[in-house]
């Protein structure tokens, strides 16, 4: 399997850490965001949205989506469980996922915040503003709310809440964003960055890190 990826990219971190909590090996294939290779035609056949992560099968076939494709490994190899097999808890994991990757994420994208700065002339500082309200206001301040550390957001071990949580803080620490006031979410953090497999999917461990 290749992996079209790039090192700050948090959907695509999400897809890492997912490979390597389950000890999948993936060929990992740079996309540079900053210098728009994801919208280069030869990328675009393989992701037409122009996004990271894609992620594409040995038959050809390209998976696209971050949390589809997390939950297509999930499926391809059981072990350890992404989302719980309990309905309940299971809910409660993508409940947090889908906080972060559908009402999040959108309003800190790269694109996002481009368009606001060159096409609507917004300063660097409204941009920050923006950001920094959407990813707190309604996003990471509810999941303070929702989740019970133990010391993972649901339990002993990670789940697709904890693996899409740790690449939202790496791009709210990015654009500066207060994070204090959320102690459960830090405490989160600060034990999946004592977890190998978190560890060997950081931005910093990757070979295209600048
Ligand atoms: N919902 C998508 C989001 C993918 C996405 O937005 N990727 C960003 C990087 S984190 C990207 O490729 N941005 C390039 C751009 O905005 O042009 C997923 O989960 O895969």
């Amino acid at each position: 399997m290749k992996l079209y990826d790039y090192y700050r990219s948090s959907a695509a971190y999400r897809v890492r850490i997912a490979l390597e909590l389950k000890g999948l090996e993936v060929e990992h294939v740079p996309v540079h965001l900053g210098r728009g290779e994801q919208r280069r035609p030869e990328y675009m056949a393989k992701n037409p949205q122009g996004l990271a992560p894609a992620l594409e099968l040995d038959d050809g076939t390209v998976l696209t989506q971050s949390l589809a494709i997390i939950e297509y490994l999930d499926a391809l190899q059981p072990e350890p469980r992404l989302v719980p097999a309990d309905p309940l808890l299971a809910a409660k994991v993508r409940a947090i996922a889908l906080a972060i990757a559908c009402d999040i994420h959108p309003l800190n994208n790269t694109r996002v915040q481009a368009y606001l700065q060159n096409e609507l002339g917004q300063s660097r500082e409204t941009v920050d503003k923006w950001v920094h309200h959407w990813v707190l206001t309604g996003g990471l301040e509810a999941i303070e709310r929702l989740i019970d550390p133990a010391p993972f957001c649901f339990g002993a071990t990670p789940t697709l809440a904890d693996v899409v949580l740790v690449p939202q803080l790496f791009a709210a620490r990015r654009f500066a964003t207060p994070l204090a006031h959320l102690p459960k979410v830090l405490a989160v953090d600060a034990r999946c960055a004592d977890h190998p497999a978190f560890q060997a999917a950081h931005p910093s461990r990757q070979a295209d890190a600048e």
